[in-house]
């Protein structure tokens, strides 16, 4: 495997370039300028929050630039990528505000991703280094990285937060160094992880520009002030956490991160009553376990102002109990990865709250909403969604076919979601063109599950498909056709998916064993077709 990959770029064209800068939208900002401003603004105001540690603006800066100056002294280079896989611990900001302030290029994994994931990231990216916990909830995560450099030679060092283990570096001995170089802010500042609608996850470059201007006009949108308390109850990883405000709008505004260590109902209420926490952001299955475990608690969640739902489809009906329950403001948040979000607003009536998932960010969003043939479809219907604009990515990192695939010639994003647009700009959710499972927010790509199934000796074939879930929104479910003479049993197809060393959300919900895909298309039928077949007989039967 050969470890020399590009530097990651994102390139808007000229004339875009400079509307984007005209209307102070990119205003030449970086993560390290932000955090230094803020540390310069209000040193001694709390910045982040969790169970073992309580930092101010002050405390975070002096962190990140001991960091900063550590990860240079082990030989990395401005624009080296590094692999972060941190939880929701106070770490995270020091750990990545110092790769920012030297001028590298953080990739970051989830949690609960395993070492074929992370190898895969590290492949792609180029990954030189990787930063990690030592364990959390449980789980150790410093045999999986060595699991991973064994196979990603290209990483050199494993920097640790917590215990080390052996030949690791402990994060707590990284010192500031003789000087910090400039970054460009137009450079990418790190490289975020697809959900992935086809095969692998694809690696997703986000300029310091173009991001900092999301989670600017999010805070904004979002109402945040210094006097703000965000938590961040989801894994701080995902977009969502990360930028819609999230952790970095609450930076921005100079307010107070709270770290949940999960979303379960008890922790995130303790932590609001404690912290007096007064926005944060779940998907559709955490709020409806905070909905029922609300009449119950001890805790006094009166601080809490807004509870942002996002990342699948939150059913009106569900939506429109939130304020009896939580007594709180409802924000519904349709936001992707690779850019766009949208928000219903604070002053939004009661009908738009519950029933839309929001307007753009920016005046500058180009939205088109077109039927199959590539048509603009008439305002109300519903059509495929496809966006440009300051903070939407233009390409993947090095990956041409999925770039193909994703973008028009004229740089439009295809989201893949099915949207109709009411007036005022607000969208409804429909549904999605492609081949995901969108299994409690997290985005599975049917075809990696399909490969992993493939590999197993005892199988055939597989079609994986989402099953509409009363709970999760979606679930998983394979339909397997055994190989002659094998009889695999749906335990064993799983514990066998377990071992190859992937997120445990990938692991199919549900194994259903068929004799065959019978299909009514003739000669050789699409995967796509297969699986529409599959799951509308399997829909059919049981409902
Ligand atoms: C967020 O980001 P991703 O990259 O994990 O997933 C994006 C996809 C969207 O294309 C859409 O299919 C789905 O997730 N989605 C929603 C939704 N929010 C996201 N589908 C229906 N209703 C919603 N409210 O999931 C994400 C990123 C930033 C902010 C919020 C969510």
């Amino acid at each position: 495997m050969t470890q020399t990959q590009p530097i990651p770029q994102q390139i808007w064209p000229d004339d875009l370039a400079a509307r984007y800068r005209q209307r102070g939208y990119w205003r030449g900002e970086t993560f390290g300028q932000m955090l230094r401003d803020r540390a310069a603004r209000h040193p001694d105001r709390l910045a982040v929050v969790d169970g073992a540690n309580r930092w101010t603006y002050a405390d975070l800066l002096a962190r990140a630039e001991s960091a900063a100056g550590g990860y240079l002294t082990l030989g990395l280079r401005p624009g080296d990528r590094v692999l972060v896989q941190i939880p929701n611990i106070a770490p995270f900001f020091p750990a990545v505000f110092g790769l920012f302030l030297a001028g590298l290029i953080p990739v970051y994994a989830l949690p609960a991703h395993r070492q074929t994931e992370l190898i895969h990231f590290a492949a792609r990216s180029g990954a030189k280094a990787m930063v990690i916990a030592d364990r959390h909830e449980g789980f150790d995560y410093r045999p999986l990285a060595d699991l991973v450099r064994a196979e990603a030679p290209g990483i050199a060092h494993v920097v640790v937060i917590g215990e080390p283990g052996g030949g690791h570096v402990p994060f707590d001995s990284l010192q500031a160094g003789p000087g910090l170089p400039q970054v460009d802010p137009s450079s990418v500042a790190f490289l975020q992880i697809s959900g992935g609608s086809t095969g692998l996850s694809k690696l997703i470059p986000r300029t310091h520009d173009d991001y900092i201007y999301s989670f600017r006009e999010s805070a904004r949108i979002c109402g945040l002030t210094g006097d703000s308390v965000y938590l961040c109850a989801l894994p701080v990883a995902h977009n969502f956490p990360m930028s819609s405000p999230g952790v970095f709008g609450a930076l921005h505004a100079g307010a107070r991160v709270v770290m949940a260590p999960n979303p379960a109902a008890e922790t995130a209420f303790s932590l609001i009553a404690r912290e007096g926490v007064t926005i944060t952001g779940v998907v559709p299955p955490v709020a409806l376990l905070w909905m029922a475990a609300a009449a119950k608690t001890p805790h006094d969640l009166s601080s809490l102002q807004v509870l942002q739902v996002g990342g699948a489809k939150f059913i009106p009906e569900a939506a429109a109990r939130v304020r009896p329950t939580l007594g709180c403001t409802l924000q519904q948040v349709f936001g992707m990865a690779e850019g766009l979000v949208n928000y219903t607003r604070l002053d939004d009536p009661e009908e738009i709250v519950t029933g839309t998932q929001g307007r753009p960010i920016s005046p500058d969003d180009e939205l088109l909403i077109l039927d199959d043939n590539g048509d603009p479809v008439p305002e109300g219907e519903p059509g495929h969604l496809l966006t440009r604009g300051p903070y939407t990515i233009r390409a993947y990192h090095n990956d041409p076919s999925a770039n193909a695939r994703s973008f028009t010639p004229d740089g439009f994003y295809r989201t893949g979601d099915i949207v109709k647009r009411l007036p005022g700009g607000y969208l409804v959710v429909q549904g999605r063109a492609g081949d995901h499972i969108n299994r409690a927010g997290e985005k599975i790509s049917a075809e990696e599950i399909e490969d992993h199934l493939l590999a197993h000796p005892a199988v055939f074939d597989a079609a994986v498909v989402s099953i509409p879930d009363e709970f999760l929104g979606e679930r998983s479910c394979a339909f397997v056709i055994a190989a002659e003479g094998a009889s695999p049993r749906a335990p064993e197809l799983k514990a066998f998916m377990r071992g190859r060393g992937v997120a445990d959300f990938k692991v199919p919900d549900q194994v259903v064993f068929v004799p065959e895909f019978q299909t009514t298309a003739v000669g050789k039928i699409s995967r796509n077709v297969l699986r529409a077949e599959l799951r509308s007989r399997y829909l059919k039967e049981t409902t």
